[in-house]
């Protein structure tokens, strides 16, 4: 039987944050209840997975795009709630996606300038809406897991680097440091990917981001390259990214709370961050990360029952 698909239009409203692109979905979503929204997630990946292969890959999106479900919050005192989804799954938060959503709820004139809670499956973010169109937001706690791993990848050779979670689970690479050109996005996707493999088949399971590093090229302390869970990289420096840093910097006694760190991307937008401490002994911190969304489309999608990729194409689609 082939995968159910939605039926009526889906509003939707693209923005994108430092480059990469984020589609909120304002209305039209499956009903996932009104519970916590990390048990909200488990009902939309076991019943309504083919509403997120829909609206994400090709022909509608793409494997760059991010998706955010915008839901009632379960929280008090939130403004809103939200599930991120992009081509292979979903995400616990996402930086860049969150700073698209709040610049989206201003443009449908939901939220104004000010302080905003949204609810995440992995915990409450605050969000201000700066009167520059900037957004910050306090990430959930984020901490350094591992310190220092040493793996070997077939074909790369010896790997060092940090283990971290900043909303999703990183490896932060320390050794090798390839340059960070954006003529060699192949290469270092395909690198990437190697790391991950070898992380994911051995200690590390949950790692689903992986980081490279590089100077600073546009003013910022340091640019990365980030591949996303799939093949697709991030051309924003990666708000859980960029939180996963900032926990390895203050566990490292590199940067000062308070203190700011600009982070480049591969495509050189930048993000700003900065931490408070929450428990020196664990090493856990409060980062805050700022950047700004541009809204790209406000827009409706259509499936069409006649046509063969409404579903979206995934491999089962191909012919
Ligand atoms: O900004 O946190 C982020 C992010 C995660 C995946 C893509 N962007």
């Amino acid at each position: 039987m082939p995968p159910a698909f939605p039926n009526p239009p889906i509003h939707v409203i693209d923005s994108h944050t430092g480059g990469e692109p984020t589609r909120v979905v304002a209305s039209g979503a499956p009903d996932l209840g009104s519970g916590p929204l990390a048990a909200r997630v488990g009902i939309f990946r076991d019943f309504h997975d083919a509403f997120r292969r829909a609206v994400i890959l090709e022909p509608r999106g793409s494997d760059v795009l991010v998706g955010a479900l915008l839901c009632e919050p379960h929280e008090p005192d939130c403004a809103a709630g939200v599930i991120f989804f992009n081509n292979v799954g979903y995400l616990g938060m996402c930086g860049h996606g969150l700073i698209g959503l709040v610049t989206t709820l201003s443009h449908l004139g939901r939220v104004g300038t000010g302080t905003h809670r949204i609810d995440t499956p992995v915990g409450v973010v605050e969000a201000v809406l700066h009167p520059s169109g900037g957004v910050s937001l306090t990430n959930v706690p984020s901490r350094r897991t591992v310190k220092d791993l040493t793996i070997v990848v077939p074909g790369i050779g010896e790997v060092r680097g940090d283990v971290a979670w900043g909303g999703n689970w990183f490896f932060l690479v320390t050794s090798p440091k390839p340059p960070l050109d954006f003529g060699n996005i192949h290469r270092l996707t395909a690198m990437a990917r190697d790391i991950r493999a070898e992380l994911n088949a051995g200690p590390h399971p949950e790692i689903d981001h992986i980081e490279l590093f590089g100077p600073g090229r546009a003013g910022g302390h340091s640019r990365n390259f980030v591949l996303c869970p799939g093949l697709a990289y991030d051309r924003s420096p990666c708000g859980t990214g960029t939180s996963a840093k900032l926990a390895c910097l203050a566990a490292d006694g590199a940067l000062a709370e308070g203190e700011e760190w600009i982070q480049e991307s591969i495509v050189g937008s930048d993000f700003r961050g900065r931490f408070r401490w929450i428990d020196r002994e664990s090493g856990e911190i409060s980062p805050i990360i700022t950047g700004k969304a541009f809204v790209t489309a406000d827009t409706r999608l259509f499936f069409d029952q006649a046509d063969p990729f409404a579903a979206g194409i995934a491999p089962e689609a191909i012919i």
